[in-house]
C-alpha cells in the first residue's frame, strides 16, 4: 500500500479557503473539484478528506483522518482526544455571550436563572461552572442570534467576528468567553513514518508562516552610516552590503520582522538610509 496520510479539511465554509490556500502555500498540489470528497496530492503523500468542520476533530480522534484543519471553538466543544500541533492563523474569531442591547449589564451575574441559547454548550457550560452562574443552556444549532428576540432565550453564546451579525439583530456583546482560530490537529496514536511526512509538512507550514511574519528590506545608505543601519536591521545572520556605482554609497539588504521594521524606521532615515524598499517573502528557511 502506497504510504500517505489523510488531512481533513472543511469542505465548505469559513475555514476552507484559507486551509487551501496555505496547502498550496506549502507546494502541495490536487485537484479540487467541485463536490468532491476526497482528493490526492499530486505531488506529497497525502490525501485529503473534505468534510463538515463538526466532524473533524472525531474523525481525528477515531484515525479515520490522521490530521484536520479546524477552529478551537469547534475542537473544544467536540471534546475529542486528539493533539494540537500548530496554530494556523486564521479564521480568528471570539465566543461571546450577548444580551438584548436594551437591558442594562451588570455583570456575569445576570445570567443567574436566565436562559441563554447557543450551538457550543460545553464550552459555556464550562465556563458558567467556572464562574458559579446557574443557568439553562438552550442548545440549537443555528441562527442562535434570533433566538432572544423570538422569545427563546433571554441571552445568546455564539461567534462573533466583525460584532455585525449582533448588532443587526439587535444584541450587545457583554463577555467573551473564549477566543478561537484554525489549528492544526493531529490524532493522537501516529505511526513513525505516518510521524516523517506530518514533520515534512510542519517544516513547510513553518517555512511559510514565518515567511509572511518577516520581510526582505532593501536601502542605500552613507557608508558612514552602514555600522548604525547594520545594528537596526541585523537580518538573517547580517545583512548584505553591496557597492552602489555612485562613491561612497552602499545598498544594505535584509530579512526582518515586520514590526521591527516599523519601530527602527524612523531610526533608519535619520542615519541616512534612503530608497528603502520592503518586499514580501513567500517561504523562509532558516
Ligand atoms: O458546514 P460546516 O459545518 O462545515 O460549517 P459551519 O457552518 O459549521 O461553520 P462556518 O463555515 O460558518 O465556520 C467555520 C469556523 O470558522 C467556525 O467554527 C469558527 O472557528 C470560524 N469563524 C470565524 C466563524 C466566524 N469567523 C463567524 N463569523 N464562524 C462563524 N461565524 C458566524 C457566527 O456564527 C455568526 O453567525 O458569523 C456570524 C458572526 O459574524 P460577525 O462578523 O457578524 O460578527
Ligand atoms: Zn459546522
Amino acid at each position: 500500500m502506497e504510504k500517505i496520510i489523510r488531512i481533513a479539511v472543511q469542505k465548505s465554509g469559513r475555514l476552507s479557503d484559507d486551509s487551501l490556500k496555505l496547502i498550496k502555500e506549502c507546494g502541495i498540489k490536487f485537484y479540487n473539484g467541485t463536490g468532491k470528497l476526497k482528493s490526492t496530492a499530486t505531488n506529497f503523500p497525502v490525501e485529503f478528506l473534505f468534510l463538515r468542520d463538526d466532524d473533524i476533530p472525531g474523525y481525528v480522534a477515531d484515525g479515520v483522518a490522521d490530521l484536520g484543519i479546524v477552529g478551537e471553538n469547534e475542537l473544544v466543544e467536540k471534546d475529542k482526544k486528539v493533539q494540537t500541533l500548530k496554530k494556523l492563523g486564521f479564521s480568528k474569531c471570539r465566543l461571546s455571550l450577548a444580551i438584548p442591547k436594551g437591558q442594562n449589564y451588570s455583570g456575569i451575574s445576570y445570567f443567574e436563572g436566565k436562559n441563554i441559547a447557543t450551538s457550543y454548550p460545553k464550552i459555556l457550560g464550562d465556563y458558567l461552572e467556572k464562574k458559579g452562574i446557574n443557568a439553562e443552556i438552550h442548545e440549537i444549532s443555528g441562527s442562535v442570534e434570533i433566538a432572544p428576540s423570538i422569545g427563546l432565550a433571554e441571552g445568546i453564546c455564539d461567534i462573533v467576528s466583525s460584532g455585525s451579525t449582533l448588532m443587526m439583530n439587535g444584541l450587545k456583546e457583554v463577555e467573551e468567553i473564549f477566543t478561537s482560530e484554525a489549528v492544526l490537529i493531529a490524532n493522537e496514536n501516529l505511526e513513525g513514518w505516518k510521524q516523517e511526512i506530518v514533520e515534512k509538512l510542519l517544516f513547510r507550514i513553518n517555512a511559510v508562516q514565518k515567511g509572511k511574519s518577516n520581510k526582505y528590506v532593501l536601502l542605500n545608505a552613507p557608508n558612514h552610516a552602514l555600522d548604525k543601519i547594520i545594528s537596526l536591521i541585523p537580518g538573517m545572520r547580517s545583512p548584505t552590503i553591496l557597492p552602489l556605482a555612485q562613491e561612497g554609497w552602499s545598498s544594505v539588504h535584509s530579512v526582518l520582522n515586520e514590526d521591527q521594521f516599523w519601530e527602527n524606521i524612523e531610526e533608519l532615515r535619520a542615519a541616512g538610509a534612503e530608497g528603502i524598499l520592503v518586499v514580501p517573502i513567500e517561504k523562509m528557511v532558516i
